[in-house]
């Protein structure tokens, strides 16, 4: 060795001391080209883009000008802007008629202002920059009264100030605990609420990233492993507002099919076709409501995608006819490993005509996973995903409109969990490491199988159930919580898991409703259901050697229990429907934290253990054994209690009791929303559509029912109603207004107006009519009843 050149061995370099981080320095100068502004420093290169007068895009690269280059996160460009400029000796500001940039010249500073010189972002410490290990950064001023929500799917409680939070798309079968800090989904997008008042970030960098809202007390921080320091600043001021404009950059979901708001029902697994027949027997026969059944890995034939196993399933065509005749889909799981087995048709396929992600020397990766050892498809290539969308006709020929798309971070069975980070994607011509792709490989494979089911469905809906994914999600699927189990922390964990995935755009999410691994009980099962009837996404899920935990797994007790939330899912199934059309046109989430509606006020700020179903509706589950009360927290305003009726006065923390039977609710004085009625599943008609009022003594109230036939996208020409109802109160009457609006005739005739808590002579107009004669009046419980026609 002396006498080659490793004599001279480089040594380990050594930390130069004082310089962990690279200030970006001072502004030298600045230009603008059509809508950039380009800003050079000493240390590195920023621009500024308006998208929207109140969205801004900040992008800064330490090394050269920024490329400007987006992820597939985005599906906007920026609108034409017009952008004051004005420049002092010390600064340089750009003013949108929303937004306020100024940027102090030495050393380089962004301070972010609304329309009302509201400070949103500021940086006073230090700015951005990159560290020793050269990966980009920036500082941020954390307030005092800062508080930080979002973040895609993280465990521990609602508010994130204190937490550090990494995006790194992870299968963690180890139990959830607050300690862990990266899952399934990377979506590195956050609202900031500081004084009642909102403001977004988006940082969108597929690369590992790291937030960091607790290591300092009054900075927090944002970095990634590699490419630009590329985020966006959204407005405001509410925390709505904040949805709406982070869902137009990554867009938003469409209405689900209704059958996937229905009751959902899995296990790993229904291994036999026998095994289904008898389970749907069962559901029927108890006249327990069901739209689905999930087949896990045992399905198929050695855990080969696209193909059942003929000895377990010896005729899915007769299964999933039988099924559909009884109103159930199925929805089977589709993992993204490719048996290596030169006798299967995928893998042949696959190898010949290059579908898989490989080595930059042309090796393709295999890594083990159920099937044994598997190639990944390169989704991250347009004709892979056209190829890999079209491999469903497989399963939509049988009638399937529904896939579950499981181990997709992707997870590997090995000591890294997932692929070789130096594997290669091909995105349609340009070379990307797995590094700087794993983020979004959950994304691109949702991406393929929703646009490949959309295509074959024929007009219908498909349904999309992933486990991982990156911002923007949303467009193509569901997400559900992954691998929880059977603990009561696991119920009251998913809470604010599911508040703040809705927070990070993605409306339709649920846990395993019960927990995943370790053994339920009957109380945990009973209590689970409960929250469930009000997760945006209700299934029942356990894993493989767990106690069963069919609805009718622990006796006739907890059996009726379970059905009356079943049930209840159903009957609120046209509300439900009506937020879920909401959130597809502003991005705001059916299931929302307090904050969301109520940011003034403190008591919300990390409240964890109820939520908002749209505005007005209170569920506060009960999260621990052996426990028949809880406290509740109701905001300003009166609200009622769902079960008894009794009002009660907001503002306050509030003790209530809930037997095994009840899952509190609380609906807001004031309020008007849609109900219907308990059915086998949603493809059953319709046929009590009930509008419930529950009147102030004074005011006014509106809704709109959405409705449309639930299954195909015709709703996009016209082919939905609104039914909006506007409602005054006075003292000695009430006033309606009832309107319809769009083309599609509902399956139901006629409605039910419900009004609680009224006396029998209080006079109602309907479109300045007296009604008088048909109303019924159930004087025990103040209830009007009104028959209308459609
Ligand atoms: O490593 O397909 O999260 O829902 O039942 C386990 C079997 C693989 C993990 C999923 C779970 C599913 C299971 N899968």
């Amino acid at each position: 060795m002396q006498d080659t050149s490793f004599a001279i061995h480089p040594g380990n370099k050594k930390s130069i001391d004082g310089v962990p981080y690279h200030d970006i320095g001072d502004l030298k100068h600045f230009t603008q080209i059509n809508n950039t502004y380009s800003f050079v420093c000493e240390q590195g290169y920023v621009n500024i883009v308006f998208y929207r007068d109140e969205i801004a895009r900040i992008v800064m690269n330490p090394f050269s000008a920024p490329t400007m280059e987006s992820s597939f996160a985005l599906v906007t460009e920026p609108e034409e802007i017009d952008v004051v400029v004005i420049e002092s000796e010390q600064a340089v500001t750009l003013n949108s008629s929303k937004l306020s940039i100024k940027i102090s010249r030495s050393p380089f500073r962004l301070a972010v202002y609304d329309e009302n010189n509201r400070l949103l972002v500021e940086e006073t410490a230090r700015g951005m920059g990159y560290n020793e290990k050269k990966e980009v950064i920036c500082y941020k001023d954390m307030k005092k009264d800062d508080h930080f929500y979002g973040f895609g799917e993280k465990t521990s409680f609602l508010d994130k100030r204190g937490e550090k939070m990494t995006m790194w798309n992870s299968d963690v079968y180890a139990p959830h605990n607050p300690e862990i800090d990266a899952l399934y989904e990377s979506i590195p997008f956050f609202i900031t609420v500081r004084g009642g008042k909102a403001h977004g970030i988006f940082f969108d960098n597929t690369f590992k990233s790291v937030f960091d809202m607790k290591t300092e007390t009054d900075v927090y921080s944002f970095s990634a492993e590699g490419g630009e320091l590329d985020y966006y600043v959204m407005a405001g001021p509410t925390p709505k507002d904040v949805l709406t404009q982070y869902t137009t950059l990554t867009g938003r979901m469409q209405i689900p099919p209704k059958w996937a708001l229905g009751y959902h029902q899995s296990r790993y697994s229904y291994e036999t076709e026998a095994e289904v027949r008898e389970l749907v027997q069962h559901f029927l026969d108890k006249e327990i409501p069901v739209d689905a059944i999930y087949l896990d890995i045992h399905y198929m034939d050695g855990y080969r995608v696209f193909t059942f196993d003929r000895d377990r399933f010896p005729n899915p065509e007769k299964l999933m006819k039988d099924l559909k005749e009884a109103g159930i889909h199925v929805v089977p799981i589709v993992d993204p490993g490719v048996k290596e087995d030169p006798e299967y048709p995928i893998y042949q396929e696959g190898i010949n005509e290059d579908r898989f992600c490989k080595y930059i020397d042309g090796k393709i990766y295999h890594g083990d996973v159920w099937p044994g050892n598997s190639a990944f498809p390169d989704f991250m290539n347009s004709e892979v995903r056209e190829w890999w969308g079209q491999k469903h006709k497989f399963y939509t020929d049988l009638g399937i409109e529904g896939i579950w798309n499981d181990m997709n971070e992707p997870a590997v069975f090995n000591e890294t969990k997932t692929m070789d980070v130096k594997v290669m994607h091909n995105q349609d011509g340009t070379l990307k490491t797995h590094r700087e792709m794993h983020n979004v490989y959950g994304f691109y494979m949702g991406e393929a199988t929703y646009n490949g089911m959309k295509n074959l469905l024929n007009g219908n809906r498909p349904f999309l159930l992933t486990r991982a994914g990156y911002a923007g999600i949303q467009r193509y699927g569901a997400v559900w919580t992954g691998d929880n189990r059977s603990f009561w922390e696991h119920l009251q964990m998913a809470i604010p898991m599911c508040m703040n995935l809705g927070i990070s755009g993605v409306p339709l999410t649920g846990p395993d409703v019960g927990g995943f691994a370790h053994d339920t009980t009957g109380e945990l099962l009973a209590r689970w259901t409960q929250f469930g009837t009000f997760t945006p996404y209700f299934r029942n899920h356990s894993a493989i050697n767990t106690v069963r935990q069919e609805p009718w797994s622990f006796g006739e007790e907890i059996e009726s229990t379970v059905k009356k939330y079943i049930q209840l899912r159903y009957v609120w199934l046209p509300h439900l429907y009506t937020l879920f059309n909401e959130a597809s046109k502003t991005g705001v989430p059916v299931m929302r934290p307090l904050l969301m509606e109520y940011p003034d006020d403190q008591h919300t700020v990390n409240l964890s253990d109820q939520f908002l179903i749209g505005s007005n509706v209170i569920v506060a589950p009960i999260t621990a054994p052996s426990t028949f009360h809880r406290v509740v927290y109701l905001p300003e305003g009166n609200w009622i209690n769902y079960w008894t009726s009794e009002r009660i006065a907001g503002s306050q923390h509030i003790l209530v009791e809930a037997d095994i039977n009840t899952l509190p609710i609380f609906v807001k004085e004031g309020s008007i929303l849609a109900h219907g009625s308990v059915k086998q599943s949603t493809e059953k008609a319709e046929e009590n559509l009930q509008i419930h009022v529950y009147p102030s003594s004074s005011g006014q109230a509106s809704y709109v029912l959405y409705e449309d036939d639930g299954k195909t996208f015709s709703y996009e020409q016209g082919e939905y109603l609104e039914k909006s109802i506007r409602c005054e109160f006075n003292e000695d009457r009430l006033e309606f207004e009832v309107k319809n609006q769009g083309n599609y005739q509902p399956e139901w005739k006629e409605w039910t107006l419900v009004i609680h808590d009224v006396e029998k002579d209080k006079q109602i107009f309907i479109n300045g009519e007296l009604a008088t004669s048909e109303y019924l009046v159930d004087t025990e419980e103040r209830t009007l009843i009104i028959k209308l026609d459609l």
